[in-house]
């Protein structure tokens, strides 16, 4: 009897998935495929790809082991055609399936694919709905109809009250749903951060390595320092760990930054969680454990759940409830190149040199890092949202495009025109001294008023309100900064604008891909 073809992606690899759970064991195939389609769509970064083939063979390998029918595609098979579609059109020859079984993608452009798949090879396919989230796309779709305004923070609330997590009956605990205002502290230099447990690379990630050195070595990144867990077992111990040692100052201090600390109390979860080897249902029941037991006080607890089952959760159905329109859209009119210091971390600006240092170091940064220093010196700057998120989808290990362009181009770039942030979140380069110590070490002064030492973001900052008064002026959320600006006197507002021109044609012009016009004498 043929049975069904059940083909498992490389970010679902869950065994309680939805596209398995009523497997025939003696007449189905799972298929799993490694395609140089998904490693080069944008050049992704060598420790993603490691993380991602080695979790697939890790899964693969687990199938087998308990004798389930796995039929598995390494990239170096010399008969991969080296796509999605090519393999399932291989294996539909090989297996005559009755039926293809699919748990839906996280990508629109995946979907497209697979749509395509019926008709094209004349077998039925199935795609059945990803339940590895809380809310179903239909959920956020019925909350969303009707309202002016999309805002996470009113989609968390029905989600709390929904999934009963940190409730009282149907009151929040604490009496609050939102503590963020207790979560935005510096961090002080006494601070004793958490040793943070990294995953040695076994036989199977070290083929892996080799593999993606020799493939992919024109790919951002550096192998060296790999330490993602790429099995289930080690995510789970990554999960403890977190809660252990990390959850009980996540709050207090989680918009932090600090040089050569790219971790802090972070969770280090999304890669785990995105590709499938954690679910969010068991990474925010633990954290809520924690604060029954006593171990993580509110704040920590809440502002971390409130990241997965509010920010996670909402922009999943953010991103299917607007795709594919959403990418096109360039409220802001952004039309610069990407400068070249985002892929080599060569620049002047501390701040950016560091996340970028980060990020090529271990395919992550942590959030502020992105929206605060890589997001708003892009939206500052007015870089092409295009250009901004193949960058962003390129080089963090938890990139996936339903997760990361709502983020993009709605949070950090302001793109969409409000439809998911209700105001940009620009900031010149007081924010950033503020919460972390870059600037000590910059060649630029975030306080000064003198323009040939000037913090290239606080310039950036105020241009930035004065190009854009036509969308922004009315505002709400910008009144402070528009009266600010308002009655600035005129000579210092044209010093702001002309130092800015200087620093754009430097950044344009190639001949200083540093961006560096104005600097403190070193
Ligand atoms: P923590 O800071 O410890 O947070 C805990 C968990 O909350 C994360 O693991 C993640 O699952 C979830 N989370 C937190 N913030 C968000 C958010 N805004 N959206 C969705 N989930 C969130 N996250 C991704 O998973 N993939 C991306 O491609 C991605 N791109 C981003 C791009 C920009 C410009 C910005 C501002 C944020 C982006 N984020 C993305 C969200 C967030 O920065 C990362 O989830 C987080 O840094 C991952 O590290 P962590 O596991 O240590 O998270
Ligand atoms: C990210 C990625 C990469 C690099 N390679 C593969 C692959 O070879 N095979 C696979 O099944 N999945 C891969 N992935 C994850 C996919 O890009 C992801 O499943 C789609 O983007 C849909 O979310
Ligand atoms: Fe960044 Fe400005 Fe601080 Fe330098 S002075 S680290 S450019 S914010």
């Amino acid at each position: 009897m043929a049975g069904a073809l059940r083909l498992i992606l490389g970010d679902q690899l869950m065994r309680s998935l939805a596209s398995l759970k009523d497997l025939d064991a003696k007449n189905d195939h799972i298929l799993m495929v490694e395609v140089a389609e998904e490693a080069n769509y944008v050049k992704h970064h060598k420790q993603k790809l490691v993380m991602v083939f080695s979790a697939m063979r890790h899964f693969a390998e687990g199938l087998k082991k308990d004798g389930l029918p796995i039929h598995y595609v390494s990239l170096e098979d010399p008969a991969n055609s080296g796509s999605f579609s090519g393999e399932v059109e291989r294996a539909i020859a090989r297996f005559k399936p009755s039926r293809i079984i699919v748990t839906e993608p996280g990508e629109w452009r995946v979907r497209h694919m697979m749509d395509a798949w019926s008709t094209a090879y004349g077998v039925p396919v199935e795609i059945r709905d990803d339940d590895r989230f809380f809310a179903k796309r239909e959920d956020f779709a019925d909350w969303a109809e009707g309202r002016k305004e999309l805002r996470m923070e009113f989609f968390y609330r029905v989600m709390r009250k929904k999934s009963g997590l940190l409730m009282q009956g149907d009151q929040p605990e604490g009496g609050r749903w939102n503590f963020d205002a207790e979560n935005r502290k510096a961090l002080s230099a006494k601070e004793r951060l958490p040793n943070r447990k990294r995953y040695a690379p076994d036989h199977i990630t070290e083929e892996v390595m080799a593999m993606v050195s020799r493939r992919f070595a024109d790919h951002p990144g550096r192998l060296e320092s790999f330490g993602w867990p790429v099995t289930r077992d080690d995510a789970c111990d990554a999960l403890d760990h977190f809660i252990d040692t990390c959850l009980p100052r996540f709050g207090d201090v989680q918009d932090a930054m600090k040089s050569g600390e790219p971790f802090l109390f972070h969770a280090l979860l999304a890669p785990a969680l995105n590709c499938g080897l954690l679910v969010a249902h068991e990474v925010c029941t633990a954290a809520e454990r924690a604060y029954h037991e006593g171990h993580a006080p509110l704040n920590a607890v809440e502002g971390f759940i409130r990241q997965i089952l509010g920010w996670r959760e909402y922009v999943r159905g953010f991103y299917w409830l607007k795709m594919p329109d959403y990418a096109q859209s360039n409220a802001l009119s952004a039309d610069r190149p990407l400068p070249d210091f985002y892929w080599t971390g060569d620049t002047d600006m501390n701040c950016l040199k560091q996340c970028v240092n980060d990020t090529m170091d271990n395919a992550y940064a942590h959030h502020i890092q992105r929206l605060m220093v890589l997001g708003n010196f892009a939206l500052l700057a007015g870089i092409r949202p295009s250009e901004l998120e193949a960058w962003f989808l390129a080089v963090y290990a938890d990139a996936y495009e339903w997760v990361e362009l709502p983020n993009v181009h709605g949070m950090a770039l302001y793109a969409d025109g409000g439809m998911l942030a209700s105001k940009p979140y620009a900031a010149s380069g007081s924010y950033v001294n503020r919460m972390s110590d870059y600037c000590k070490t910059c060649r630029y002064d975030p306080k000064t008023t003198q323009f040939e030492i000037m913090c290239p973001m606080t310039y950036l900052y105020w241009s930035f309100l004065y190009r854009n008064t036509s969308v922004l002026y009315l505002n709400n959320r910008l009144l402070i900064p528009y009266r600010a600006l308002d009655s600035m006197a005129e000579e210092r507002r044209s010093g702001l604008l002309a130092a800015t021109d200087r620093f754009l044609a430097a950044l344009e012009s190639g001949g200083d891909k540093k961006g560096s016009v104005a600097r403190k004498p070193a």
